[in-house]
């Protein structure tokens, strides 16, 4: 789809993510490098482009709304769900972005609407119709459509859940013992987002061992506690269970747990571990807990509830990040439109007890701060960092941090001044937040944002280090400056104060087209190399940079026709042991 250069609002162009991936945002003009924060955010969420597109939906028709034919209003749904849900909710109650429930559309009217949609809002609203992404004929049509009673899509319970169940490998089947030479532990599972698939890469030989089909639009691996087991999450919501210990690593289960997802976890506690799974949707809104070897679901928990401090009703509150405590067999659930953090205690799944901590809204993604204890927890739109104590089930603080914190699961290492920090960067500015970590050895730091470094600018996603480096990694992947986005910023732990080195990895992958957007570094097990995926898009030729990490020299690239679009890449030692 053509976008007309300099007219196009920074957000907007985002929101194209869902349809062109990320050559459209190689396209964003310098004006919108401002702009960014509330914008970046909105549109990232809208990014995947939801599978309920393709959901049939009734339409129930309001006598007061214009008039709809089938085939508008199936049209105008489609639009809906690739670029309007993610903020605005699946029922149009609102999200990160506005309520569109006809109460509310049906009062301003046709014309309102319209202007709205065409030209977007100073609030954030991207400006839809001048930007070129809707026609004039689609701007009346999703004018009309907002007025309409949003349909629900269906729900998925058990009877859904097992009749896409898959037992591929039955567990009498499978090895007893490690069949194959690989050096697992240092194993890579790459999402390869727009192909579907995930690829399974040697991280001593940075040979691709097998291509795996998983779900739509693939998002992120977990381990299982023992190393033997990859869950791989589509955003379908279809799981993969990969057996690693195969002569040549395969699915031997696979199940799709709703409509839409994109956190899967696997128990990590003493006992339990690789006993059970659990993934989180955003659609049903809803958890389920599955047995950790074949995928069978065992408990399915609904997350629609009340808003920590408003204590308003939330009809879709989405499941994001899933952490597995290291401490006791209980998950951690983000729920994130209502602000809270569930801890399931997973020892007694027929008299389940969740505890519910209240938290902040917009729950998004986080990881454990370097004893493992507590869960340094992303409310992305709060601008803040919940830290849960999943010893302890409930809330240490709410740390107040930069613009749309978005950590992915962070990084440890020790501050030579303030002791052990625990850092996010954010999409909305250019700053990386330190949170002091250490309530014992160093209490007046714990939990304070001990320090801000100023990175290359706003639009990082994610930023990785190493108990072994002395280096911080930081991406910039949706700056809309490609010299930005192509790049990453690295800094010298031990001399925070000297500023961070640029490093083009964009252009160190030898790729000549495309956005070459750099995203999510990613250690190896040693700990002394980190990968970086080079994310362009679907018909272009992508690559993985491998840097070595004490020289920060170029080491490897990895270029293949099979690596399409490459963005996550999960260490499977490091995701087993949350090492990061
Ligand atoms: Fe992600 C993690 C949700 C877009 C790459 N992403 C997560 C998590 C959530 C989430 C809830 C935490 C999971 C966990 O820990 O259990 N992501 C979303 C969205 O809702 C969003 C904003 C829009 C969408 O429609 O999906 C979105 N994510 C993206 C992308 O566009 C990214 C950059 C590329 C891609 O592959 O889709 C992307 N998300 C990732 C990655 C992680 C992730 C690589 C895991 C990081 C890690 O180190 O653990």
């Amino acid at each position: 789809m053509p976008i007309r250069k300099g007219k196009i609002r920074y957000l907007a162009a985002l929101s194209l993510l869902a349809l062109a991936g990320p050559l459209a945002l190689a396209q964003t003009p310098d004006a919108a490098k401002a702009g960014h924060s509330d914008e970046t955010m909105r549109d990232y969420q809208a990014s995947g482009g939801s599978p309920l597109a393709a959901v049939p939906m009734h339409q129930d028709i309001n006598p007061l709304a214009p008039k709809m034919s089938e085939e508008e209003f199936d049209k105008a749904k489609r639009i809906f769900f690739e670029r309007c849900a993610g903020c605005h909710g699946v029922l149009r109650k609102g999200a990160t972005g506005k309520p569109l429930t006809p109460d509310i559309t049906l009062e301003k009217g046709l014309e309102y609407l319209k202007v709205f949609i065409k030209f977007g809002s100073a609030g954030g609203m991207p400006n839809w119709g001048t930007s070129g992404v809707l026609s004039d004929d689609e701007v009346d049509l999703m004018a009309r459509y907002v007025q309409q009673t949003p349909p629900a899509p269906p729900e998925f319970g058990l009877k859904e859940m097992e009749a896409s169940w898959k037992v591929i490998v039955p567990v009498d089947k499978r090895p007893t013992r490690k069949m194959n030479n690989l050096n697992l532990d240092n194993l890579f599972s790459v999402t390869l987002r727009d192909a579907g698939k995930i690829a399974l890469i040697d991280g001593d030989s940075k040979k691709i061992v097998n291509i795996l089909n998983t779900g739509y639009a693939v998002h992120i691996s977990r381990m299982s506690a023992s190393g033997r087991y990859l869950f791989v999450i589509g955003r379908d919501a279809k799981i993969n269970l990969i057996d690693l210990w195969m002569e040549k690593p395969d699915t031997v289960a696979e199940i799709k747990v709703g409509m839409e997802a994109r956190s899967v976890e696997s128990s990590k506690a003493k006992g339990y571990e690789d006993k059970y799974a659990i993934a989180g949707s955003y659609w049903p809104p809803q958890f389920v807990i599955m047995d950790g070897d074949t995928l069978k679901p065992r408990k399915i928990v609904s997350t629609r509830g009340m808003v920590v401090g408003t204590q308003e009703y939330h009809p879709e509150p989405r499941v994001a990040a899933i952490v597995a405590s290291h401490f006791k067999p209980a998950f951690f659930v983000n729920v994130k439109e209502t602000g809270m953090v569930y801890s399931v205690d997973y020892s007694d799944l027929n008299n389940l007890s969740i505890k519910m901590i209240e938290a902040a809204p917009f729950l998004h993604d986080g990881g454990f701060e370097s004893s493992h204890r507590y869960f340094m927890d992303a409310a992305n739109a709060s601008n803040k960092i919940a830290v849960i104590d999943t010893k302890e089930s409930r809330l240490t603080s709410l740390v107040d941090v930069g613009k749309t914190p978005h950590p992915g699961r962070g990084a440890n290492f020790v501050d030579p001044k303030f002791g052990p920090v625990w850092a996010t960067g954010h999409l909305g500015d250019e700053t990386i937040s330190l949170i002091g970590t250490d309530p014992k050895k160093h209490p007046q730091n714990a939990w304070k944002v001990v320090r801000t470094l100023k990175g290359l600018g706003g639009g990082s996603l994610f930023l990785k280090t190493h108990a072994k480096s002395n280096n911080l990694w930081v991406d910039a992947t949706l700056n809309p400056d490609p010299a930005i986005s192509q790049a990453v910023a690295v800094f010298d732990i031990n001399h925070l104060d000297k500023g961070y080195e640029l490093i083009p990895i964009g252009e160190w992958s030898g790729l000549k087209a495309g956005p070459r957007r750099v995203v999510q570094p990613e250690f190896n097990k040693a700990g002394d190399e980190v990968w970086f995926s080079v994310w362009n898009g679907k018909d272009e030729e992508s690559a993985i940079v491998v840097v070595d990490d004490k020289t920060r020299k170029l080491k490897a690239v990895i270029r293949d026709p099979r690596l399409v679009t490459p963005t996550g890449k999960f260490n499977v030692f490091n995701t087993q042991h949350d090492v990061y």
